[in-house]
């Protein structure tokens, strides 16, 4: 968890999604998926240091993922493909409300990283 500076690849990808969304990122974590049985088990991306309603923006390269999220509460699910090159922005009170999961699969899977762009705000 040692944070590295920024590589130019990344500046430049911060840079656009900032202008895109208007929201500033001071941090990004990369995960690799090696392969089907790499995943991210169910959670909300709810950590104090990312302030209330936290925009996020995930940005996936490589092998296509199942993202699924689940309300809390209802137990409601919805189910997302994310494919290479996709974006996804979870924003406002998502991570109150709903956790979010990249599950197992048993198909022949091809590694696949996942950027997520964060605003730390102390
Ligand atoms: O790999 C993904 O699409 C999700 C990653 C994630 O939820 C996280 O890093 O908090
Ligand atoms: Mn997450």
């Amino acid at each position: 968890m040692q944070p590295d500076p920024w590589t130019p690849t990344l500046q430049a990808i911060r840079q656009q999604l900032s202008a895109l969304l208007g929201q500033n990122f001071n941090s990004v974590l990369a995960n690799q998926y090696r392969n089907g049985d790499d995943y991210m088990g169910w959670h909300q991306d709810n950590e104090p240091e990312l302030g209330e309603e936290p925009v996020i923006a995930s940005i996936s390269l490589g092998a296509t993922r199942r993202f699924v999220l689940r309300h809390r509460q209802s137990k409601e699910k919805k189910e997302y493909l994310l494919t290479n090159g996709s974006l996804l922005v979870m924003a406002g009170e998502l991570q109150s409300f709903w956790q979010h999961t990249v599950p197992k699969t048993k198909r022949p899977t091809e590694p696949r990283i996942n950027l997520t762009f964060r605003q730390i705000t102390r």
